[in-house]
């Protein structure tokens, strides 16, 4: 069996999606998600221009030496596109093999770990009573833990929250699903670190008084703060028992999480923009988080995934693999399939793609009881509609930018 055709398949129901369709000479097929928000068509040119001449012919089954061989003969190695290209080819791979064995992957991953995988959704609000009640919601949804993103006063615009669509105009789609912006240009938004480390604190005691200790309660920094600005918050949240704290600084300057570590023992995950295993080498080692982020996706597939969970049980560190719209239904796929093979599971990030991406493609995961499956199908138990895809043309779409009040610009 050799790999005869690989297809890029690009998409935008109702957000840009860029998959790899690989077909072998016994007509099995394999799925691969190439998604980078924002900057989807580089990766459609990697995988076309430097990749796909490079898969017709090769065994299949010959997983770890297609991922040496794409990532060693590049020269130009790690980076998001490089890594978003190869981890589509070996989701796909990964895909093709389960389905030859007729298992479902986790099978070939070791067999389950766990009944399902607890996951987060994303609550948020401008202000208390509309936190309250997308709280309420995401309960009433069936989640057992949530993530609490608000609106800070004197801010017109922040990260996360759900009911900003008008005013940062994106029409009906809801902006914690998708923040970034179809259009020509980046929107710009405002940011003060010093407002939104006075307001927070007090949002989390008040979900803590009307929602009570038990709910596990996780918060996204979005990569704003400095490393003394992350560790007063993580200090003034201590007494909200926080799951986690995510991304609270840029995670360049990784040695500064010392210093966070130093000042607060709220548990902080970190790694959604990491590409590889060696992004998360030191900052595992010295145990200066707690839940690694990474997303298959962007992590140069399942393979590396797999190895750098493996290398943070040494650690006792677990998974938070990141989970929003713009990791694909066949990237959450391969996530769920991993996070249910592994013992050092922690939670799994989860946000509902919309109408439109569900037919395009056809999933066959469950949610019961706020615990993911991915099913059992063999393979990852997600197959795309090529026709349907075919109705949704790629339409251009940035993420956001910030700037101070000085006009600086700032993370995002
Ligand atoms: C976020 C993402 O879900 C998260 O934790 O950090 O929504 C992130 O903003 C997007 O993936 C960017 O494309
Ligand atoms: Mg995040």
């Amino acid at each position: 069996m050799i790999i005869e055709k690989a297809e890029v398949i690009v998409t935008s129901p109702d957000r840009n999606f860029v998959t790899l369709k690989l077909t072998t000479s016994d007509g099995v097929t394999g799925l691969g998600d190439a998604t980078l928000n924002g900057r989807e068509l580089a990766v459609v040119a990697y995988l076309k221009e430097h990749v796909v001449p490079l898969l017709i012919g090769r065994d299949p089954h010959q997983i770890e030496d297609t991922w040496q061989f794409l990532y060693r003969i590049s020269y130009w190695r790690r980076g998001p596109v490089t890594m978003a290209s190869i981890a589509a080819v070996d989701m796909a791979l990964w895909y093709i093999k389960a389905k030859v064995a007729g298992l479902p992957l986790y099978q070939l991953l070791g067999g389950a770990s766990r009944r399902g995988l607890l996951a987060y959704g994303h609550a948020s609000g401008k202000e208390l009573p509309e936190i309250f009640d997308s709280i309420n919601d995401h309960l009433e949804q069936g989640f057992r833990a949530i993530r609490v993103q608000s609106g800070v006063p004197g801010l017109k615009a922040i990260y996360g929250i759900a009911s900003q669509s008008a005013d940062t105009g994106g029409g009906d789609a809801r902006y914690d699903h998708e923040p970034a912006r179809r259009g020509a240009k980046p929107t710009e938004e405002d940011w003060d670190t010093r407002a939104y480390l006075r307001h927070i604190p007090g949002v989390f005691e008040a979900v803590r008084n009307e929602f009570g200790a038990e709910l596990p309660l996780l918060h996204d920094g979005h990569h704003r703060m400095t490393p003394l600005q992350a560790a007063k918050l993580g200090k003034s949240l201590e007494p909200y028992d926080l799951f986690w704290l995510e991304d609270c600084t840029p995670a360049e300057n990784q040695e500064a999480l010392k210093l966070v570590r130093q000042h607060t023992t709220t548990p902080l995950a970190i790694g959604e923009v990491f590409n590889t295993i060696w992004d998360f080498k030191d900052i595992i080692r010295d145990q200066l988080i707690d839940y690694m982020r990474g997303a298959v996706t962007h992590m140069g597939g399942i393979t590396p995934l797999k190895k750098t969970m493996d290398y943070a049980s040494l650690y006792q560190i677990k998974s938070g693999f990141h989970g929003p719209t713009d990791i694909s239904p066949v990237g959450m796929a391969a996530q769920m399939h991993v996070g249910l093979a592994i013992h050092n599971f922690g939670i799994q990030e989860y946000m509902k793609h919309g109408a439109k991406t569900d037919q395009v493609f056809e999933q066959s995961f469950t949610w019961t009881d706020g615990l993911l499956h991915p099913g059992d199908n063999p393979g990852l138990g997600v197959e795309l509609n090529v026709d349907e895809a075919g109705k949704y043309p790629y339409e251009q779409a940035y993420l956001p930018y910030n700037r101070l009040a000085d006009g600086t610009v700032h993370d995002w």
